[in-house]
């Protein structure tokens, strides 16, 4: 259960991190699941519905980036998100209603664990309030050095920025430099493992390459309150239910007006915010050689 100061400072600042949030055993069964499905990997050589690919990925030296929907890949992963210990807090940010929107976990994995660019996450998934935020279980002691995510504490009261690169289409990532705002005002979300980062749909965020020799571990799950509905819509109306945590179903969508920009055209390089990112001719983060 989070203090009445955690509420505010997450109203306020638009991420908190609590730790302690994943037990150690759940924890490691997660870490072990993890390194079984780098193993399978070997026998993808392309991006397919789990694996994203890091650039320079084979079957002799596998490197993943990110296990797509890990809810939907391991029941540990969907075990968690509907823990009772998870979802107090979620009722306490979000209120009784609460949705699964979607889930990925972002390995970040030592020397070559690609960085995130600058983005907010509600261009990618508008939704008629904003009541959304991404739950990040560290699976991994997390600093600075091995890829902490930062954020940019107040800009979930700010704009929406402007996602779409320079040819118009959606790329996921936006001109930090353009934004007016200051990287001395971005704060890494730390912790040791098993803690959980929880970060407002709006808020600025980002995170660089991974060049130390721990792996960052960052299990996401995109949380929304259960009347925010999609703007994109609901392709398939039996799986938005079932995604329901807890709370109650409601057909009433809450409508908040907040600013708003639709991820259209869409991005040309689909499959995850890496692949989106490609197409951004603004790089803040970039990959570095990293010396053996
Ligand atoms: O893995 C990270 O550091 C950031 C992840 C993120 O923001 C995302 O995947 O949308």
């Amino acid at each position: 259960m989070l203090s009445r100061s955690q509420v505010d400072t997450y109203r306020e600042q638009g991420a908190i991190v609590v730790e302690g949030l994943a037990d150690a055993p759940t924890r490691q069964t997660m870490t072990q699941v993890l390194a079984d499905l780098v193993e399978r990997s070997r026998g993808v050589s392309q991006h397919d519905s789990v694996f994203d690919l890091e650039p320079g990925h084979s079957g002799a030296e596998p490197r993943v980036r990110r296990i797509k929907a890990p809810h939907k890949v391991h029941p540990v992963f969907a075990e968690f998100m509907r823990s009772p210990r998870l979802l107090q807090v979620l009722r306490q940010l979000l209120g009784e209603g609460v949705r699964l929107h979607g889930s990925k976990l972002n390995l970040k994995a030592a020397r070559f664990g690609s960085p995130v660019e600058w983005h907010q996450d509600w261009p990618f998934y508008p939704h008629t309030n904003d009541d959304l935020l991404a739950v990040g279980v560290m699976l991994d002691d997390t600093n600075v050095e091995n890829g902490a995510m930062y954020v940019v504490p107040g800009t979930h009261k700010g704009p929406t920025y402007d996602h779409h690169g320079a040819d118009g289409r959606f790329c996921g990532a936006m001109d930090f430099e353009a934004s007016g705002l200051k990287i001395a005002d971005a704060v890494p979300c730390l912790g040791p493992a098993g803690s959980c980062s929880f970060h407002h749909v709006r808020l600025v965020h980002g995170s660089a390459q991974n060049r130390s020799n721990r792996s960052r571990g960052l299990l996401l799950y995109e949380m929304a309150a259960a009347d925010a509905f999609p703007l994109m819509g609901i392709p398939d109306y039996d799986d938005f239910r079932q995604r329901l945590l807890c709370g109650s179903e409601t057909i009433e969508p809450r409508i908040v007006d907040c600013p708003v920009r639709m991820p259209l055209p869409p991005a040309l390089n689909q499959g995850s915010i890496y692949e989106n990112q490609t197409s951004s001719n603004k790089r803040f983060f970039g990959m570095h050689a990293v010396a053996e």
